[in-house]
This record gives C-alpha cells, sequence and structure tokens, in this order.
C-alpha cells in the first residue's frame, strides 16, 4: 500500500481549476491501481483573489486539501510548502502539476510507471523528446524554452532534454534527502535547482513524454524577471561547478 500526493499550485486560476479536478478525478483510481495505493491532492493556494480556493472548498471532494498561503510568494516556496506538507503525512510520491490544464492528468499514469516500476526515483514530463509535443506556444516562447535548456545542460553538465519542464514524479526519499530551507529559486530557476540537487544526492532520472498545452484560460505568471533568475542562478552554479572541478 503506497500513497500518492499530487500538488497543484495556484494563483487566480478560477477558470481551469473546476475541469483539472474533474480530469484528475477520473485517472485517480487507474493510478492508484498502478501504484497499489491512494492518491491524493494538495491545492497549494497563495490567496488568490479570484477566489480559486473557495471553487475548490465548495466542491468539497474528500480526496482534497487546501494549503492556504498568505500572498503570492512564487512557484517554488509553494512547491517547498507542499513538499514539506507531504514529507509530514508520509505520502510515499509527490507530483508536480500545474493548474492550468498544460499538464495532461491522463498522462500522469505513463509518468508514474518508471517510479513505480523501480527504474527511478523521480520522473520528468519531457517536451523535447520523441513523443513528447508542445501544442499553441508561439516560436518566440519554444526558442526561449529550448535555449535555456541547452544553456543550463552546457553550463551544468547534465543531460536531461527539458530541464525546467513542471510535470514530475518524486519518490518522496528524494524529497527528504534534499535541504529543503536551501532551495531558494523562485520560478524556472527552481524546477533546474530541483533537477541539480536531485542527482547530486545520486538519485536516477527519466524523461517520459508528454504533450504540453499552452493555457486557454488564465493568465501566465511568467515574466522576464523569472527567466532572469534562471540564467543567472544557471550562471551561479556552473561557475560554482567549474571552481570545484579544479
Ligand atoms: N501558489 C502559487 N502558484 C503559482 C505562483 N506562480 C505561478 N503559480 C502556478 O504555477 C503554475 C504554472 O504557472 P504558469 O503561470 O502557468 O507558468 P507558465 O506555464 O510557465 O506560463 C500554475 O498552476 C500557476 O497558477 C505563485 O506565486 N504561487
Ligand atoms: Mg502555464
Amino acid at each position: 500500500m503506497s500513497r500518492m500526493l499530487l500538488l497543484v499550485p495556484t494563483y487566480n486560476e478560477s477558470a481551469s481549476i473546476e475541469l483539472l479536478i474533474s480530469r484528475i478525478k477520473s485517472i485517480r483510481r487507474e493510478v492508484g491501481e498502478l501504484i497499489d495505493g491512494e492518491v491524493d491532492m494538495l491545492l497549494i493556494d497563495d490567496n488568490s483573489p479570484d477566489g480559486t480556493a473557495e471553487i475548490v472548498r465548495g466542491l468539497g471532494e474528500g480526496w482534497i486539501e487546501i494549503l492556504h498561503r498568505s500572498k503570492k510568494g512564487g512557484l517554488g516556496p509553494a512547491y517547498v510548502a507542499g513538499f514539506r506538507y507531504g514529507i509530514a503525512k508520509n505520502y510515499d510520491f509527490i507530483v508536480e502539476m500545474d493548474a492550468d490544464l498544460s499538464h495532461q492528468p491522463e498522462e500522469l499514469l505513463e509518468m508514474t510507471k518508471p517510479i513505480a516500476e523501480g527504474r527511478s526515483d523521480l520522473a520528468i514530463g519531457t517536451r523535447w523528446m520523441p513523443g513528447g509535443k508542445i501544442v499553441n506556444w508561439p516560436i518566440s516562447r519554444q526558442l526561449i524554452s529550448r535555449a535555456g535548456t541547452t544553456y543550463a545542460r552546457i553550463v551544468l553538465g547534465i543531460k536531461l532534454r527539458d530541464i525546467t519542464s513542471g510535470y514530475r514524479v518524486f519518490r518522496s526519499k528524494v524529497l527528504k534527502s534534499i535541504d529543503l530551507e536551501n532551495v531558494e529559486s523562485k520560478g524556472y530557476g527552481f524546477q533546474i535547482e530541483m533537477a541539480l540537487e536531485t542527482l547530486r544526492h545520486g538519485f536516477r532520472i527519466e524523461e517520459v513524454p508528454i504533450t504540453f498545452v499552452e493555457r486557454v484560460d488564465g493568465v501566465s505568471k511568467m515574466n522576464r524577471a523569472i527567466v532572469l533568475e534562471a540564467l543567472w542562478k544557471v550562471t551561479i552554479w556552473g561557475l560554482q561547478r567549474l571552481i570545484k572541478r579544479r
């Protein structure tokens, strides 16, 4: 018997959250059978002014809890709070999934296989590999994502093909090993930092192809500061790596 916790961070996702939850509901049993246990969800809401958390509370689904945070603090800190919750409640597997329907709940089964079958400690949903796809992203955004991943691969010396992807299944022991206190990135840098830490502790990562669908409703919280933070952090981590090798 093992338990999985799906973490869904939200800031103003009232337009998509109900459909997301109904789609998760449809796949819960199948994923539960694969892991021989149960799948719960934690909404991590940064006091969304559009009432995202109230909508979820109103749905009254017994398998969903809500973690209320007082103000918008970035994706990284929201996930760190969720990781702590999942560890404290003894979940075996912890999942990261966006709330805007960019990550398909139906793909969670394939994402979970490497973990459930014992091949891997972290599964990353990857857009840039055979079988992976991006729907509705302008060329400009595809270029930013690809250039970012290529830069990080070279500077950090890691072979991942989609290092900023936010669709992930962690074995909890990975998160217990990482010093979450020191994970400081807020945006895309957060996903890179978590992948780096996972590898640094000797854990195995497997990439699974996913179809990423750009949001139809609501607005992206990505901004220039988040991209710059990631660039800056990767550069610093790369320099630290160079110094260590000397
Ligand atoms: N709790 C919380 N969630 C956030 C924050 N910023 C982004 N998110 C959520 O993180 C997920 C990905 O954000 P999104 O804006 O779609 O980023 P994009 O896909 O890169 O454009 C969504 O579910 C957002 O609601 C934040 O500051 N706090
Ligand atoms: Mg999005």
